[in-house]
């Protein structure tokens, strides 16, 4: 069995829901260890009053038992502090870069707030959930994750770091960003925008480190790693564009600048590169180096000066509807991005190495460890 998941639930609805399948049994799961990802999800300067309301916590409604998988679907809660669904109000007012306009042409219906409850963000809660169960898994076989921020707005950070320091460096951040002196300016652009009623975009970096060599496939399109990568990526809203590696920057160098040579550690008994332009891919499949995504997304379409609309029951100019809402969720799409990047990860793994519990995937994984020491 493959791992996969769906995810239910309105921004203002009941509660989240995530029933995931795949998991396999024995794995101990970390109630704690789920929450403080969503914690992380929900911080980042320039997000909204909501993330003031809710205080995200998982409840597990099957799958486990004292603790562990049972290699059953796992389903797991996330009740929303602000239910009022039923007694929100219509909006007519679509807003420009939202789901809006679209779902409303799209499921024929002219009240938008049937549109932005299940459009709305908030579902990446429920993904960062999923995620987190994902992350455990992979722990057990050393794969790691990190994202920093590498802009906001036109504020930009260049600097990098070891993937501990700057793991710790972005945890540290308000904005998540590595950089000391470009968190202070990603702020301040961050309050300048919020003045002006306006909103910001930006980009940022996931890196899983950790990862064995062989995961996904050229042998089909859809198997290819980067591939599935990409997508689970530009799922998360305000995502527009993805890369991998060098990505648009490969285009302007030439081959013989461009690709990561190759080296053998004889001690190690392990193929190596200096250089990781490749981003961890090579032909769909990871090629034993760190995997790195970047991905810019757009600034949130909800502004609080709003721009030009139409009223969807008078076809009149109107503006926009203002709602509450972020200025800037660049911070909070990183921890996104490492939550589905875990998801398509353990996909790829739960692939290779199969396994109804824990135990035989290890064990299938370590005969692999073994294998790619012998070739
Ligand atoms: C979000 C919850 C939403 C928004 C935001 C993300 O809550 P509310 O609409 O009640 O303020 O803050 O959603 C959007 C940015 C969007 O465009 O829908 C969350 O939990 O992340």
């Amino acid at each position: 069995m493959n791992i996969r998941y769906l995810t239910a639930g309105e921004s203002h609805g009941k509660a989240l829901v995530s029933i995931i399948e795949g998991i396999p049994k024995g794995l101990k799961i970390d109630l704690k260890f789920i929450n403080s990802e969503l914690a992380r999800r929900m911080k980042g300067f320039g997000r909204g009053k909501r993330m003031r309301i809710e205080k995200d916590k998982v409840e597990i409604l099957s799958g486990t038992r004292k603790g562990k998988t049972l290699g059953s679907p796992v389903a797991l809660l996330l009740r929303n502090k602000d239910y009022r669904i039923e007694v929100l109000p219509s909006i007519n007012f679509p807003r420009p870069g939202h789901a809006d306009l679209a779902g409303a042409l799209k499921f024929g219906d002219r009240d938008i707030r049937n549109i932005l409850e299940r459009a709305s963000a908030r579902e990446t809660a429920s993904r960062v959930a999923t995620g987190a169960v994902f992350k455990i898994l992979l722990g057990e076989f050393g794969v790691e994750f990190l994202s920093h921020v590498t802009s906001i707005g036109r504020t930009q950070s260049k600097k990098r770091f070891s993937f501990a320091k700057m793991k710790a460096l972005a945890e540290k951040s308000a904005v998540r960003c590595a950089d000391k002196d470009s968190s202070r300016l990603m702020r301040l652009e961050i309050e300048r925008a919020l003045l002006e009623g306006d909103t910001l975009g930006g980009t940022f970096e996931v890196i899983a480190s950790g990862v064995r060599a062989g995961l996904g496939s050229y042998t089909q399109w859809d198997e290819r790693l980067d591939a599935c990568l990409a997508r689970a990526i530009m799922s998360i809203p305000s995502v527009k564009g993805v890369e991998i590696g060098a990505g648009f920057g490969a285009a302007r160098e030439r081959g013989s600048v461009l690709h990561d040579e190759i080296f053998f550690d004889k001690k190690l008994k392990k193929f190596f590169r200096k250089t990781n332009t490749a981003g961890g891919v090579e032909g769909g499949i990871s090629n034993g180096e760190d995997i790195i995504l970047r991905a810019a997304t757009k600034p949130i379409a909800t502004l609080a000066a709003p721009l030009g609309s139409v009223n969807m029951r008078t076809k009149r100019k109107a503006r926009a509807q203002v709602e509450r809402s972020d200025v800037c969720v660049v911070p909070s799409a990183g921890v996104i991005a490492e939550s589905v990047m875990a998801i398509e990860i353990a996909r790829a793994f739960r692939k290779k190495f199969g396994g109804d519990s824990l135990a035989e995937m290890k064990r299938n994984y370590e005969g692999y460890v073994r294998q790619l020491k012998r070739i």
